[in-house]
């Protein structure tokens, strides 16, 4: 068998990743089971999760595609999990997941990592249920009646996802995979699913089938997506069955100069790579080197991992070795503190106890005070897009109508084109506002929280404690409030994945505008689609359209928006006041920091007891590994930046 693709961005950012790692150990030493200054057990459990988000972070890469594009067979392929089956004297290669030629993958299959392998069902209502191996071709597919296909059949029973654990060198190199659904299939939950698990997903395939025309449907969904998702390729598949020649070329290759045309003008800068599962499969199987080169998979792995590694891997190592570099630093300054508290005799340490409570007393108020304001700014940004998602509402009223007015009707009346009509519209639309509201929260939250916490820091100060007090204060001050983890949170997704690992807007405006493409707009197109099917052909036209639209299907649209604008609306209010409770615990921590030490050196004295063995080595080293961490765990990241291509790989090559 021929050896796996290059992997060098991979083996790269491994070595960069675990480089980060060490540094973030180093610091676990220094934050030993003696610890006892005040927060050191959250400092501990932060440092475990920061570490384990590391080693274990996987790259998630969402498979999409029309029905039939050939998703689950490329799946198969990339997890080398195929082989050949004899039937009725024909040998066909068949995999892990079902495949073929009609409509088939009825849910998302997520596939993860693991020796053991074994299947779980997810459903909405949270319950899991052990799915056999051996079922599963049939558990994720749509049965011979294609009832799962069917927008009338009743979804509550069918599972929202099931996961895969799967014994594959691919996954194990640090990959999670998503085999979704058909995104023209007709019934709206798998268009749902699938939107919904973009935002989180670190790279799209985007697969057309090189006999397939490039769809309305196709050009929509990349225009859209490739604004919030950094790693979108554009897979040509199936380029097997079209080598024979056309003049100079191989037929693929006609097909392959239609498309790279066509994504240049729908989604500029996203490279499109041809490819055969088929061929790679079968020289898997076989054994054959040549085969594999000529099915350009080992490009498209290629491309892909270098991708990743220059996006999401680089953004993750910078976020630990930004998270490394603070940790370091509240470490060593806790340890300062502790250290300076212990040698201090106990008359001394009675007097600041005495001049640090009129102190405490104020902070504690000025931080109640703080707090309740951005519980109060959360109540009005609520407020504020609840009115700004009335004027979208409006406004996308006018929109649809004139969308409506100027279209074919025989565009109207094809849902696939229909689709793309309501998702353009609604996706500029609700872009607009997404931005705003990203605007708001990055602009305005991050801002009262600054100014809360600096009215906290001020009050102290004025209140003209002892040395000690201010030293601290001085210290929080540099501190950075993890904004982008409390609106991930917030939003339910996990802030190192996907497009939340760019930056805080674009997982705020992916999360908004998909959810909006996943919602509303799928209501809406199943409604005047069915308007559609209920008449005789020809019978229903532009005119019924636009009344139907005015009596009732733009009212039902509009709730729809409504419920969703408010939900957004309460979420952001939700994220004014965990940065309102993040502020009023500043009281907490500085007592507990400022007092407890000194309580903590008192003790000791009493007791007769020397300082503990971590302030003796604190008073020794607290600054040196403090800078050592924080160089090794920024070098990393600067090198990994180095790693990405110059130009994005695109045919021909
Ligand atoms: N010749 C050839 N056939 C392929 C290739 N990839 C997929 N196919 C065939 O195309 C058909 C559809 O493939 P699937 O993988 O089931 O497609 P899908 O995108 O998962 O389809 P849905 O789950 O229905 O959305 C199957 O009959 C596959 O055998 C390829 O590279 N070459
Ligand atoms: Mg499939």
């Amino acid at each position: 068998m021929s050896e796996p693709p290059c992997d060098e961005p991979l083996r790269r950012y491994a070595i960069a990743r675990d480089g980060v790692a060490d540094a973030l150990v180093e610091l676990q030493t220094l934050l030993g089971d003696d610890a006892t200054w005040h927060g050191a057990a959250a400092d501990r459990e932060h440092l475990e999760r920061t570490l384990e988000r590391l080693r274990d972070g996987r790259f998630v890469l969402a498979v999409v595609g029309e029905f039939s594009s050939g998703k689950s067979f490329l799946l198969n392929a990339l997890l080398r999990k195929v082989v050949h089956e004899e039937r009725l004297g024909v040998t066909r290669i068949v995999g892990l997941l079902a495949t073929d030629i009609n409509p088939s993958t009825a849910t998302i299959t997520e596939l993860v990592y693991a020796q053991d392998e074994l299947a779980t069902a997810h459903y909405a209502d949270g319950r899991q249920e052990r799915i056999p191996l051996d079922r599963l071709a049939r558990f994720v597919a749509v049965g011979a009646d294609a009832k799962l296909h069917d927008a009338t059949t009743d979804e509550t029973g069918s599972p929202t996802l099931v996961r895969v654990a799967v014994n594959s060198t691919f996954l194990a190199n640090g990959f999670v995979v998503a085999d979704t659904p058909g995104l023209a299939s007709i019934n709206p939950v798998h268009r749902r699913a699938t939107l919904a698990y973009l935002p989180g997903a670190d790279a799209v395939l985007y697969l057309i089938d090189t006999q397939q025309p490039f769809s309305a449907g196709d050009a929509s969904f990349l225009g859209i997506v490739q604004r919030y998702i950094e790693s979108i390729f554009i897979v040509q598949t199936k380029i097997d069955l079209w080598r024979m020649h056309d003049g100079e070329r191989e037929t693929w290759q006609t097909a392959s100069t239609r498309i790279v045309a066509q994504a240049a003008l729908h989604a500029p800068g996203v490279p499109v790579l041809p490819v055969s599962a088929r061929d790679y499969a079968e020289g898997l199987i076989t054994g054959d080197a040549e085969l594999v080169a000529q099915s350009r998979f080992p490009d498209l792995l290629a491309a892909l991992d270098a991708s990743l590694v220059a996006t999401t891997g680089r953004s993750r190592l910078r976020r630990a070795a930004a998270d490394a570099r603070s940790l370091a630093t509240r470490v060593g300054d806790a340890l300062a503190g502790e250290a300076r508290a212990h040698e201090h005799d106990e008359p001394t340490l009675l007097r600041l106890r005495d001049d640090l409570a009129p102190a405490l007393t104020i902070i504690d108020t000025a931080a109640f005070a703080a707090g309740g304001t951005l519980l109060a700014l959360g109540a009005t940004l609520e407020e504020t897009i609840i009115a700004s998602g009335a004027q979208l509402r409006a406004d996308l009223h006018h929109r649809f109508i004139r969308a409506f007015d100027t279209a074919d009707i025989a565009r109207l009346r094809d849902r696939a084109k229909l689709h793309s009509i309501i998702d353009d519209t609604l996706a500029s639309a609700v872009g607009q506002f997404a931005a705003d509201i990203a605007e708001l929260i990055v602009q305005r939250l991050r801002a009262a929280a600054k100014t809360a916490a600096g009215d906290v820091l001020a009050a102290g100060r004025d209140a003209g404690g002892p040395t000690e007090l201010a030293t601290l204060l001085t210290t929080i001050s540099g501190e950075r409030i993890p904004l982008t983890e409390d609106v991930a949170t917030a939003f339910g997704a996990d802030p190192a994945s996907g497009a939340w690992s760019t930056d805080l807007e674009t997982g705020l405006r992916s999360t908004i505008v998909l959810g909006a493409l996943g919602g509303p707009a799928i209501g809406l197109v199943a409604a005047i689609a069915g308007r559609f099917a209920a008449a005789p052909y020809g019978t229903y036209m532009k005119r019924e359209l636009l009344a139907d639209f005015g009596a009732g299907v733009a009212a039902d649209f509009d709730a729809e928006l409504a419920a969703y604008v408010a939900r957004t609306a309460a979420q952001v209010r939700s994220i004014a006041h965990r940065l309102g409770e993040r502020i009023a615990a500043l009281t907490d921590r500085i007592r507990g920091e400022s007092l407890g030490a000194i309580e903590r050196a008192l003790s000791a004295r009493r007791a007769g007891l020397d300082p503990p063995a971590y302030a003796r080595r604190a008073r020794e080293t607290a600054k040196a590994p403090t800078a050592r961490v924080s160089n090794t765990a920024s070098a990393p990241a600067r090198r990994s930046r180095s790693t990405r291509p110059a130009t994005a790989p695109s045919f021909p090559r």
